[in-house]
This record gives structure tokens, sequence and C-alpha cells, in this order.
């Protein structure tokens, strides 16, 4: 059986839309109701030119939360558990979102634009229904909007090159997750030390959807000494780094603790925030189940379209979450999101998936250790 995905008027397209299919996107996935390219045809090439060279990724998808006005402060800082205090304008924070059980909702960057104003950069859920119900109930003095910004990702070793040559070279001393607005040639921007690999880049936040094939031509021209080429999130390079991707490693009912973001829960906190007293519990309980790292056996393995069923001489452990197989490693990977049990290192598991079955076992993460330092 043969099908496609149909397009209507209920997804969005991105401002880079139409120059991502005519440079070759072969396939997209939704995320925040708006397409998103993954793939240019070609994993493998994807992932060396991320990994040597320098690529451009359509991330518009990475909808902003904007949250302004007297009480923006007061209402960021209770819709997450990362205590945020002190957080100076033109920083970005990596945090969890979760509701009142401890559940993560989100997984966002947070940017602070200016004292009252600030974005949620989000994963694929719906937060913004989430933030403007909190701020109605809570009588919050703050309007909640998206607005029309859409990130491009540059990244790899030599994204510093093409954004320096774009920016001037002030943007080499950008801290990583660091953010400042600008402009190129007339379009209103805001560039990051950010993004969503372990090989540096920047995230240039286009803040006029009109702008976008503009943009996306401008980025691609300075790329051009560079061997820029288009990319996508790169789903084998966030794997052997230990990137979580919301939805694809999370249940819906994982709590930070369980997913790796329990270094961005401050319990000491002394002001309320959602979901305190039930993350309190949670974390004296321990997780009932833990995301880890797995290697496993077998020829490449090429992509899950869904969690597989991983058991324990026989008994079902959990499910294994996302895999890849990875060319620094020498060996298919994964995550699984496994109950706490079954969690130790050197734990071996047994798994079904693409007509095939695979023997694994529990290994220490990130799965492949980091070959650059991108914390300048
Ligand atoms: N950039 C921007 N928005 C985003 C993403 C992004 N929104 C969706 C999604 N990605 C959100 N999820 C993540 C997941 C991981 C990271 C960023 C966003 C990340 N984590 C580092 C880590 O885990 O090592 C750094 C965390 C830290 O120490 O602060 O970069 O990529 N704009």
């Amino acid at each position: 059986m043969s099908y496609q995905i149909a397009m209507g008027p209920r997804e969005r397209k991105s401002p880079f839309f139409d120059r991502t299919v005519s440079d070759g996107a072969t396939a997209m996935t939704i995320y925040n109701q708006m397409f998103m390219p993954v793939s240019y045809g070609n994993a493998l090439a994807e992932y060396n030119k991320l990994m040597e060279g320098v690529s451009m990724w359509d991330v518009a998808a990475q909808r902003q939360v904007q949250i302004e006005g007297q009480d923006a402060e007061r209402l960021v800082r209770y819709i997450t558990p990362r205590n945020l205090k002190g957080c100076p304008v033109g920083k970005g924070n990596y945090v969890p979102i979760c509701d009142h059980e401890g559940r993560l909702l989100n997984d966002p960057v947070v940017l602070r634009l200016e004292k009252q104003k600030f974005w949620l950069s989000i994963s694929d859920s719906d937060i913004l229904l989430w933030v403007r119900a909190i701020a109605k109930e809570g009588k919050y003095n703050v309007v909640v909007s998206e607005p029309d910004v859409s990130p491009l990702a540059i990244q790899g070793p030599k994204a510093v090159d093409v954004v320096a040559d774009l920016f001037g070279d002030w943007i080499r001393n950008l801290k990583y997750f660091w953010f400042k607005e600008t402009e190129l040639d007339g379009i209103p921007l805001v560039v990051a030390r950010s993004g969503w690999s372990k090989q540096g880049g920047y995230e240039l936040y286009l803040c006029d959807g009109t702008r976008g094939p503009t943009l996306w031509d401008k980025v691609k021209e300075a790329g051009k000494p560079y061997e820029i080429g288009p990319g996508a999130p790169n789903y084998i390079e966030r794997l052997e780094s230990g990137l979580l991707s919301f939805g694809a490693d999370t249940h819906p009912d994982s709590t930070p603790f369980e997913v790796g973001m329990g270094k961005f829960v401050d319990l000491d906190r002394e002001d309320e925030f959602i979901g305190k007293q039930a993350l309190i519990r949670l974390s004296k309980d321990g997780p009932k189940r833990k995301l880890v790292g797995i290697i496993f056996d077998g020829d490449p393995v090429t992509f899950n379209e869904h969690p597989w069923v991983a058991r324990v001489d026989g008994t079902i452990a959990g499910t294994i979450r996302s895999v890849c197989y990875s060319p620094r490693r020498k060996s298919n990977i994964g995550f699984a999101l496994l109950e706490t049990l079954y969690t130790e290192l050197g734990t071996k598991l047994e798994f079904k998936g693409e007509g095939r079955s695979f023997k694994g076992e529990v290994v220490a993460q990130p799965l492949v250790d980091p070959i650059t330092s991108i914390l300048i």
C-alpha cells in the first residue's frame, strides 16, 4: 500500500517551506501544526555535513509563545520548575514545563528579550493554550501570543564562519545560549548561539515571515564557500549526543526526573511554581521509569515508526523510543524508556522491530563522547 500525507489548511507552512522543497526536501513531519523537513534524501550525507561542515535547517515549527506585560517574569517563573531568578536579558535557558502532577508538558528554550518580555521556543505540544489559561486564571497582567517568529538553524563546525560572514565577528564572542536582536539588510532577526546539535552553531529567529525566502537565499549564498547544504534536526547526531526529543522519547506522563531533566528542577525554591508539591513527592520516591541509552546488534537500522516493546528475560520492561545506526559508535544505538528496575548499566534487552529481532544492552550516556567543546 502506498499513501501520502495530505496537505491542507489545518497544517501550516513555514516561511522557508517553498525553498526547502526547491532545495530537495524529501520528507516532512508535522510539528506544532507546521510542516518541518526531516530529510533531503541522504541521511548519511546530511550527518556528515553537520559533523564536518555546516548545514541549514528550517526549524520554523519551533514556534514561540510570547509572554509580555508587567507580570511576565512572575508568570514565566511560575510555569517552570527551573529557577530563572536573575536570568539576564539576552540569555536563553533550557527548561521543563510541567503540569500540576509534575508531568512534562514541553521542554522549551526560554529567551528573555526584555525585562518583561519572554519567548518560549517550544517543542511539539500546545503551550500557547496552557499559558493563556494559567495567565487568565491567575489574573496575571500579560499578553500571551504567538508572534511571527520563525527560527532557521545553522549548525556544524563551520557555522561560526558563515554567521560571522553574515553579521560580523562579534558573533564569535556570543556565549552559548546567549542571543542578540539585530537585522540583516533590513530583515529583523534574533541571532542566538544555540541549536539542537552538539556540533556548535546558531539559530536565526526570523521576525518577519514574508522575508523567509530572502533570508534562506542569503544564508545559502554566504554558506557557499563552506559548502553549506540543507539539512534537518539530525536524528543520528542527537541520539549520539543525548539530546531529548519531546514526544518521541517521552511518555504522556513522564516526569522531568524520568527523562534526564531533573537537573533543571529546583525544589529548594521558596516561591511557588506549577507542580512543586508533586515534584517534591516524585523526587523522594524516585522515578518509576528512566530514559537510558542502549546499543544493539544486527545490520544498521533505519528508523522506528513507533516505539518498540522491550523485554528483559521475557518480561516487558518498557519501550524503545528512538533508534538509529551510529557511524561514530559503529553500532545500532537508541534511547529506551524502561522501568527503573531494568535500567542498570549492562542490563540485557530483547526487542522486535522492522520485522527483525534484536538483542541489546543498557549503556552509559552520552552514547558518543562529545568531540567539540561549544561551551565557549
Ligand atoms: N532551539 C530552539 N527551540 C527549540 C529547540 C531548539 N524548541 C524545540 C526543541 N528544540 C526544544 N528542546 C530542546 C532540547 C535540548 C536542547 C534545546 C532544546 C539543548 N540542550 C542542551 C543539552 O541538553 O545538552 C543544553 C541544555 C543546557 O544545559 O542548558 O540544547 O533546539 N530555539
